[in-house]
């Protein structure tokens, strides 16, 4: 089983790469931004809960969101790998998902950080919120958000570096210029499906 985490800041690519990667290597995708707004268009007392974090660019608990990955782990036992986007983003989280990962004696094989100055992630969400109609792209939670990736989320960085599985990769190409260089990575451990 491959394991690939997608990491870095709000409107890094994580998403928009994670779509290229998931029908080039046959990976199931987990994204627990798609799992929360999923939530919150259902009106589950989840979701009413979450939604009140995600409004306020703040991380939704731990407790929430490591529930949620541990049901959709279990029920994709057969997977070729999985790729987290959106996961972990906070040690906690991070922890949590090693344990998950392995009571099925699987493991994290590599974690991709997208790299990207931040005033590209505004622009770009910015220019998302134009037509998504997502509540947490306005110019005043955006602001919100990459606060709490770098008080939260960055420090994850430093976990997987300690166990030499944390890769650097510039995200501030084009969308098709930053998969090449993904692909490069990933084919390091596994071929196209
Ligand atoms: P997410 O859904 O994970 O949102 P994100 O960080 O904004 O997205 P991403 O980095 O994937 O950006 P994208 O590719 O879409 O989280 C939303 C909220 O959910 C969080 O704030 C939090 O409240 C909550 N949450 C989620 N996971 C959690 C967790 N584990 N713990 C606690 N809370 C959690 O790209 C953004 C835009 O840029 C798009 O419009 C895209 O088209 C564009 N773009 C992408 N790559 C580009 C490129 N190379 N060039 C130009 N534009 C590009």
């Amino acid at each position: 089983m491959f394991n690939l985490i997608l990491f870095g800041p709000p409107g890094c690519g994580k998403g928009t790469q994670s779509t290229n990667i998931l029908t080039t290597y046959q990976l199931n995708h987990i994204s627990t931004g798609d799992l929360l707004r999923d939530e919150v268009s259902r009106q589950t007392t989840l979701g009413l809960e979450a939604k009140k974090f995600m409004d306020n660019g703040l991380l939704v608990p731990d407790e929430v969101v490591i529930g949620m990955i541990g049901s959709k782990i279990d029920g994709n036992r057969d997977a070729r790998g999985f790729i987290f986007d959106g996961f972990p983003r906070t040690t906690a989280q991070a922890e949590a998902l090693d344990n998950l990962l392995k009571e099925k004696n699987a493991a994290i094989n590599t974690v991709l950080s997208l790299e990207v100055p931040e005033e590209e992630l505004v622009r770009r969400l910015v220019s998302r919120g134009i037509t998504s109609g997502r509540s947490d792209d306005t110019e005043e939670v955006i602001a919100k958000r990459i606060k709490e990736y770098f008080a939260k989320t960055e420090p994850v960085a430093g976990y997987y570096h300690s166990f030499q599985k944390l890769v650097r990769v510039p995200g501030n190409g084009s969308i098709e210029e930053t998969f090449a260089i993904l692909k490069k990575e990933i084919e390091k451990h596994i071929s196209p499906a």
